[in-house]
């Protein structure tokens, strides 16, 4: 079953990238190698009851040790562009100062990509806060913001000269809101009141490592990643309306309207001022500066019914609707309607749709991965982005979540989300069907 597109779509043209992503957490392992620090994920892992299986990231996908072979992985796909994340305590010790042997692995690894002609989309943060940080309070500490500054300042120093495109945060909702709020991430705490000032701090951080990045690095993009849902009101009752609006505030718009307006949505003021973080004076303008490019990861929808007690309440879709192995609706239709509804409140800069894919139950059989559930979904969601485009939303990229199967954050590797299959056991890597789909798909293209 060919993925395809429509033959007109802006999408088939050479400067349309298509790559695949991934994450140092959810891939590297050698947790303990080359003088790595423990991170808050290291501590989650170890905490009972957190991550299923109690998994954790020591040796994940051994991709610290197995780079060469990954990048001819990424080779076979015959992708344009490669996204990854940097790993804050493999490259920076506790006084702040580099820690050489780490970033000798992001030496080698980025500049073999390039060597290999990858455009590469480098994130800075994607959730792996150094724990020594976390002890000192982690994003509810304003001096983290800074304590970000100086690792951004040492990567993109060091490593600047291979990486096209800079993110500073990849999905600041989840590190704030599941982290600090809803406690089902690292570092598990849940107070609302948590969640967002976490969130505002995060915010801050990329607002102030933006001047820097730019001078270390004149020549790449900056911007941030954020992962958004397209909220459903349950009915039409005016209370389930009001529920699907506050889950969409509080979800999306507290995290673009800062960026692209410089406030928090108004609306938290009146209906959930819990949810307001303390703001200090010049703030807004540092999290509002321009911003090359808005990467934006998408997965599912929500359907709201209201709940006073529980703003996050999600109901089943009454339709009967396809699920993912991670029972997440499939709805490449809210994922069109959502870019197109941002592109109407605001005026957007480039964006490249940074992630998104499916979680399938996925078999190795004979050397062979029939993920056919996967294939649909990619196709039905590249179809949505090119829908976006032709009613004028500026999307220039498109990145498939996962290049391999990896760590899953609180589901640990029971959720398999690559185009690659990964044996845990032997560290084979076996690609599915929807990897050579993925892969004919773009060679279509390049004919
Ligand atoms: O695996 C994650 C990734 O780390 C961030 N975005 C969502 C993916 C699937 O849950």
């Amino acid at each position: 079953m060919p993925i395809n597109l429509p033959a007109n779509s802006k999408m088939l043209n050479q400067d349309f990238i298509f790559g695949v992503a991934t994450a140092a957490f959810q891939i590297e392992g050698a947790a303990q190698s080359d003088n790595r620090l423990p991170s808050i994920w290291d501590t989650f892992c170890a905490t009972p009851g957190k991550v299923k299986g109690m998994d954790n990231g020591d040796i994940a996908c051994d991709h610290y040790h197995l780079w060469e072979q990954d990048i001819q992985l990424i080779k076979q796909l015959e992708v344009d562009a490669y996204r990854l994340s940097i790993a804050w305590p493999r490259v920076m010790d506790k006084e702040g100062k580099a820690n050489q042997a780490g970033l000798d692995f992001y030496r080698r690894l980025l500049k073999k990509l390039k060597d290999e002609g990858l455009t590469v989309f480098v994130t800075l943060y994607h959730w792996d806060l150094p724990q020594h940080l976390e002890d000192k309070g982690g994003w509810l500490n304003r001096e983290t913001a800074y304590q970000f500054t100086k690792y951004a300042d040492l990567v993109t120093k060091e490593l600047g000269e291979w990486v096209d495109s800079w993110a500073t945060f990849n999905e600041p909702f989840c590190a704030a809101i599941l982290g600090y709020e809803l406690g089902i991430h690292a570092p598990g705490l849940n107070k609302p009141e948590y969640g967002r000032q976490a969130a505002h701090h995060i915010l801050l951080a990329h607002g102030l490592a933006l001047p820097i990045i730019r001078k270390n690095a004149p020549k790449s993009q900056v911007g941030i990643v954020l992962n958004m849902n397209r909220s459903y009101a349950a009915s039409e009752k005016t209370e389930d309306q009001f529920a699907c609006l506050v889950r969409e505030t509080l979800d999306n718009q507290f995290f673009i309207e800062p960026l692209m307006k410089g406030q928090y949505p108004q609306l938290l003021k009146t209906v959930a001022p819990q949810y307001l973080p303390t703001v200090l004076p010049g703030d807004m303008d540092i999290i509002s500066q321009p911003i090359d490019f808005l990467g934006m990861n998408f997965y599912t929808c929500n359907h709201n019914a209201f709940d006073a007690d529980n703003l996050f309440k999600n109901v089943k879709n009454h339709r009967s609707v396809e699920y993912t192995d991670i029972g997440w609706e499939i709805a490449p239709h809210a994922f069109a309607e959502l870019l197109v509804n941002l592109h109407k409140q605001y005026t957007l800069p480039p964006i490249y749709i940074t992630e998104n894919g499916a979680a399938c139950a996925d078999q190795l059989i004979d050397g062979d991965v029939n993920d056919e559930q996967r294939i649909r979904y990619l196709e039905g969601h590249l179809n949505a982005v090119h829908q976006a485009i032709e009613n004028g939303v500026d999307i220039r990229g498109y990145f498939a979540w996962s290049l391999m199967d990896n760590f899953e954050w609180a589901e640990g590797y029971s959720k398999r989300f690559g185009l690659t299959y990964v044996d845990y056991q032997t560290q084979k890597r076996t690609i599915k069907r929807s990897g050579y789909e993925y892969r004919d798909f773009l060679n279509s293209r390049k004919g």
